[in-house]
Protein backbone atom coordinates (compact mmCIF):
# COMPACT_ATOMS: atom_id res chain seq x y z
CA UNK A 1 0.00 0.00 0.00
CA UNK A 2 1.18 3.31 -1.15
CA UNK A 3 1.36 6.17 1.56
CA UNK A 4 0.00 9.23 -0.29
CA UNK A 5 -1.38 12.59 -0.07
CA UNK A 6 -3.73 14.23 -2.02
CA UNK A 7 -4.25 17.83 -2.06
CA UNK A 8 -7.30 20.45 -3.55
CA UNK A 9 -6.74 23.91 -4.08
CA UNK A 10 -10.26 25.25 -3.45
CA UNK A 11 -11.89 29.04 -3.52
CA UNK A 12 -14.94 30.03 -1.27
CA UNK A 13 -16.27 28.44 1.52
CA UNK A 14 -17.71 26.09 1.05
CA UNK A 15 -15.82 25.80 -2.21
CA UNK A 16 -17.13 27.70 -5.30
CA UNK A 17 -13.95 26.65 -7.81
CA UNK A 18 -10.97 23.94 -7.17
CA UNK A 19 -7.95 24.00 -8.81
CA UNK A 20 -7.28 19.84 -10.77
CA UNK A 21 -4.59 19.31 -12.35
CA UNK A 22 -4.26 16.74 -16.06
CA UNK A 23 -1.65 14.32 -14.96
CA UNK A 24 0.51 13.95 -17.63
CA UNK A 25 2.98 11.04 -16.50
CA UNK A 26 2.52 7.84 -14.30
CA UNK A 27 -0.57 6.01 -11.79
CA UNK A 28 -3.34 7.95 -13.22
CA UNK A 29 -1.92 9.74 -16.30
CA UNK A 30 -4.46 11.37 -18.34
CA UNK A 31 -7.24 11.93 -15.54
CA UNK A 32 -7.58 15.19 -13.36
CA UNK A 33 -7.15 15.35 -10.36
CA UNK A 34 -5.62 17.52 -6.77
CA UNK A 35 -1.99 17.18 -6.84
CA UNK A 36 -0.10 14.75 -4.25
CA UNK A 37 2.19 12.07 -3.97
CA UNK A 38 3.93 9.23 -1.50
CA UNK A 39 5.16 10.62 1.62
CA UNK A 40 9.21 10.65 1.68
CA UNK A 41 11.34 9.25 4.80
CA UNK A 42 10.44 10.80 7.75
CA UNK A 43 8.09 12.89 6.64
CA UNK A 44 4.95 14.01 7.69
CA UNK A 45 1.69 13.67 5.42
CA UNK A 46 1.07 17.50 5.79
CA UNK A 47 4.54 18.23 4.92
CA UNK A 48 4.55 15.95 1.49
CA UNK A 49 1.33 17.92 1.14
CA UNK A 50 2.95 21.09 1.09
CA UNK A 51 6.45 19.61 -0.66
CA UNK A 52 3.83 18.15 -4.03
CA UNK A 53 1.39 20.99 -3.83
CA UNK A 54 4.80 23.23 -4.96
CA UNK A 55 6.56 20.16 -7.26
CA UNK A 56 3.49 19.79 -9.30
CA UNK A 57 1.70 23.18 -10.25
CA UNK A 58 3.71 25.79 -8.07
CA UNK A 59 1.93 26.79 -5.66
CA UNK A 60 3.30 27.47 -2.16
CA UNK A 61 1.40 26.72 1.29
CA UNK A 62 2.09 26.60 4.49
CA UNK A 63 1.09 23.23 6.39
CA UNK A 64 -1.45 25.49 8.63
CA UNK A 65 -2.99 26.50 5.58
CA UNK A 66 -4.08 22.51 5.26
CA UNK A 67 -7.15 21.78 6.12
CA UNK A 68 -7.31 17.91 6.84
CA UNK A 69 -10.53 16.29 5.42
CA UNK A 70 -10.19 12.58 5.62
CA UNK A 71 -8.64 9.34 4.35
CA UNK A 72 -9.22 6.68 1.57
CA UNK A 73 -7.71 3.55 0.72
CA UNK A 74 -7.97 2.41 -2.94
CA UNK A 75 -7.73 -1.64 -3.61
CA UNK A 76 -6.94 -2.99 -6.97
CA UNK A 77 -7.25 -6.54 -6.81
CA UNK A 78 -5.95 -7.38 -10.10
CA UNK A 79 -2.74 -4.89 -9.86
CA UNK A 80 -2.13 -4.63 -5.82
CA UNK A 81 1.19 -2.26 -6.47
CA UNK A 82 -1.48 0.15 -7.30
CA UNK A 83 -3.22 0.39 -3.58
CA UNK A 84 -2.86 3.43 -2.36
CA UNK A 85 -3.99 5.29 1.09
CA UNK A 86 -4.55 8.49 0.59
CA UNK A 87 -4.98 11.09 3.07
CA UNK A 88 -6.92 14.27 1.73
CA UNK A 89 -6.65 17.79 2.27
CA UNK A 90 -8.06 21.21 1.00
CA UNK A 91 -6.29 24.46 1.06
CA UNK A 92 -7.46 28.13 1.16
CA UNK A 93 -4.49 29.75 1.07
CA UNK A 94 -1.18 29.48 -0.74
CA UNK A 95 1.39 31.74 -3.06
CA UNK A 96 1.80 32.06 -6.17
CA UNK A 97 0.11 31.44 -9.14
CA UNK A 98 -0.54 27.93 -10.63
CA UNK A 99 1.66 26.52 -13.21
CA UNK A 100 2.43 23.58 -14.96
CA UNK A 101 5.13 21.65 -14.60
CA UNK A 102 6.62 17.73 -15.55
CA UNK A 103 3.72 16.03 -14.20
CA UNK A 104 0.26 18.25 -13.94
CA UNK A 105 -1.16 20.58 -15.90
CA UNK A 106 -3.11 23.05 -13.57
CA UNK A 107 -6.82 24.67 -14.53
CA UNK A 108 -9.44 26.08 -12.47
CA UNK A 109 -12.92 24.85 -12.55
CA UNK A 110 -16.28 25.94 -11.05
CA UNK A 111 -17.66 23.58 -8.43
CA UNK A 112 -20.67 22.68 -10.86
CA UNK A 113 -17.95 21.72 -13.82
CA UNK A 114 -16.10 19.38 -12.29
CA UNK A 115 -14.57 17.01 -14.64
CA UNK A 116 -15.94 13.49 -13.04
CA UNK A 117 -15.84 12.16 -16.57
CA UNK A 118 -12.16 12.40 -16.59
CA UNK A 119 -11.34 11.97 -13.15
CA UNK A 120 -10.94 8.57 -11.15
CA UNK A 121 -14.08 6.76 -11.21
CA UNK A 122 -14.25 7.13 -6.92
CA UNK A 123 -14.02 10.64 -6.96
CA UNK A 124 -17.92 11.46 -7.81
CA UNK A 125 -18.61 8.95 -4.40
CA UNK A 126 -16.65 11.89 -1.68
CA UNK A 127 -15.19 14.96 -3.20
CA UNK A 128 -18.96 16.71 -3.45
CA UNK A 129 -19.11 15.64 0.11
CA UNK A 130 -15.62 17.73 1.09
CA UNK A 131 -16.30 20.50 -1.16
CA UNK A 132 -19.15 20.91 1.20
CA UNK A 133 -16.98 20.84 3.89
CA UNK A 134 -17.69 17.69 5.47
CA UNK A 135 -14.65 14.89 6.11
CA UNK A 136 -14.85 11.22 4.49
CA UNK A 137 -13.22 8.27 5.65
CA UNK A 138 -13.25 4.51 3.70
CA UNK A 139 -11.99 2.57 0.76
CA UNK A 140 -13.15 1.89 -2.65
CA UNK A 141 -12.02 -1.88 -4.47
CA UNK A 142 -11.08 -1.15 -8.15
CA UNK A 143 -12.80 -4.37 -10.79
CA UNK A 144 -10.64 -5.87 -13.04
CA UNK A 145 -9.53 -3.18 -15.09
CA UNK A 146 -8.63 -1.11 -12.53
CA UNK A 147 -11.01 1.89 -13.93
CA UNK A 148 -14.24 0.78 -12.58
CA UNK A 149 -15.48 0.89 -9.01
CA UNK A 150 -16.27 -2.67 -7.55
CA UNK A 151 -17.17 -2.02 -4.02
CA UNK A 152 -17.38 1.48 -2.19
CA UNK A 153 -17.64 2.24 1.53
CA UNK A 154 -17.36 5.94 2.82
CA UNK A 155 -18.41 7.69 5.48
CA UNK A 156 -18.58 11.21 5.99
CA UNK A 157 -19.19 13.17 8.86
P1 LIG B 1 1.90 8.62 -7.10
O1 LIG B 1 1.60 7.21 -6.65
O2 LIG B 1 1.90 8.81 -8.61
O3 LIG B 1 0.69 9.50 -6.59
N1 LIG B 1 -4.54 8.81 -6.02
C1 LIG B 1 -5.86 8.90 -6.26
N2 LIG B 1 -6.64 9.97 -6.34
C2 LIG B 1 -7.96 9.75 -6.61
N3 LIG B 1 -8.75 10.84 -6.70
N4 LIG B 1 -8.48 8.53 -6.80
C3 LIG B 1 -7.71 7.44 -6.73
O4 LIG B 1 -8.30 6.28 -6.93
C4 LIG B 1 -6.32 7.59 -6.44
N5 LIG B 1 -5.28 6.75 -6.26
C5 LIG B 1 -4.20 7.51 -6.01
C6 LIG B 1 -2.77 9.89 -4.65
C7 LIG B 1 -0.62 9.23 -6.97
C8 LIG B 1 -1.52 10.39 -6.61
O5 LIG B 1 -2.84 10.02 -6.97
C9 LIG B 1 -3.68 9.97 -5.83
C10 LIG B 1 -1.58 10.70 -5.12
O6 LIG B 1 -1.87 12.09 -4.95
C11 LIG B 1 -7.59 5.19 -7.40
O7 LIG B 1 3.07 9.24 -6.41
Amino acid sequence: MRSTTLCLPVQGRPAERILLGMKKTGFGRGKYNGFGGKFEDGETPAAAAVRELAEECGLTANEADLEYVGELEFVFPANPEFDHDVQLYLVHTWQGEPKETPEMRPEWFSVADIPYRDMWADDIYWLPAVLKGKQVTGRVIFGENNEDVDDITIRSK
